[in-house]
């Protein structure tokens, strides 16, 4: 395969899912890294937007095919070169992947969209934040009875999903206690932790924050479950 560029942030759950997935399929060393800040309530970048219309990341650029956007374009893509590495060959065991890979996306999205609606202070909608909350609420239990049928050691792209959804809550959402609510995702989430792809691509916390949003999330788990 030739060189590839990713348009990424090392903070973005899905640009994380999309270098995880490389990662596992043995591709990085054919990445070139092009690091592309973004935040809702920054305009978008021109250079991202001349790759992606959507002005998101992560983008692949594919030499002779062009920018692929939006992490499930670019894992599908990837797993129709290599087959059998992202997603179980298995007809229904594929199904079952990507059925976790949309809740799991999915609650980050979610998470993302909250978090941004806090940031807008005495201007929030408290319904549309109510409304994000009932959903987190309602998609932790059922991620919380998948646990207990994924296998650590053999990742996948909706383990990977996961993990991101999770650390995203451990990084933006730290006072939830999400640990004590949820058992067999935390003991999912530690030992998954060990596998060498989800160890490599930690969510860096020294950096500057360029995102304006809440410093720590409003949701907790131990107060009503
Ligand atoms: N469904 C997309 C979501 C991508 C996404 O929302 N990325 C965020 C960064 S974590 C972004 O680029 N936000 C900027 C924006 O929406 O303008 C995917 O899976 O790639």
């Amino acid at each position: 395969m030739s060189k590839l560029t990713l348009l990424w942030s090392p903070r973005s759950p899905y640009a994380r899912k999309a270098l995880m997935a490389l990662d596992l399929l043995g591709l990085l060393p054919q990445v070139d890294l092009r690091l592309t800040r973004v935040a809702l309530q920054m305009p978008p970048d021109p250079a991202l937007l001349a790759e992606n219309p959507l002005g998101k990341i992560p983008v692949l650029v594919v030499p002779g095919l062009g920018p692929l956007f939006d992490s499930r374009l670019i894992v599908s893509w990837l797993d129709r070169q290599t087959p059998g590495v992202l997603f179980p060959a298995d007809p229904a065991a594929h199904l079952e992947t990507e059925r976790l890979e949309t809740l799991a996306d999915g609650v980050t999205d979610v998470l993302l969209l909250w978090r941004t609606e806090e940031s807008r202070g005495d201007r929030k909608n408290p319904q549309i934040a109510a409304g994000f909350e009932t959903k987190v609420r309602t998609g932790m239990p059922v991620l919380e009875a998948i646990a207990p049928t994924l296998d650590p050691s053999s990742l996948n792209v909706g383990q990977i999903a996961l993990r991101c959804c999770l650390d995203q809550l451990d990084f933006r959402y730290a006072a939830c206690n999400w640990r004590a609510a949820f058992p067999a995702l935390a003991a999912w989430h530690a030992a998954v932790g060990a596998h060498r792809v989800i160890a490599a691509h930690p969510i860096p916390t020294d950096l500057p924050d360029h995102n304006t949003g809440v410093a720590v999330m409003p949701l907790s788990f131990t107060e009503t479950n």
